[in-house]
């Protein structure tokens, strides 16, 4: 089966994706960064996946995680951990 893709959508002045990005690395998730300061017209497909405004939105495969928030939520409740040895075995 295809690995999951997991696709983070950002800007560049943003600390809020520095922060995410950092998390999913700190768990070894390898992600598809969409910067939509280089790729502006890339915005509206992030909000129509999203119905989001803001950024970062991280998606895992088409399922929607959220921003920041709610990817530090799931690495508090141990979530995202678990998914991430999901992703890693294949
Ligand atoms: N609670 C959000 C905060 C995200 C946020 O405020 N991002 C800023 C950039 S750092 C943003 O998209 N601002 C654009 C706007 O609010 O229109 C999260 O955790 O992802």
């Amino acid at each position: 089966m295809a690995r999951v893709r997991v696709t983070v959508y950002t800007m560049t002045a943003c600390p809020y994706c520095a922060a995410a990005k950092k998390l999913l690395r700190s768990r070894g998730v390898p992600f598809e960064e969409v910067n939509l300061d280089e790729h502006p017209e890339r915005w509206a497909e992030c909000e129509a996946r999203s119905g989001r405004e803001t950024v970062p939105q991280i998606f895992w495969g088409e399922k929607h995680l959220g921003g920041c928030d709610d990817l530090s939520a799931l690495e508090k409740s141990g979530e995202l951990k678990r998914m991430a040895a999901e992703l890693a075995k294949g």
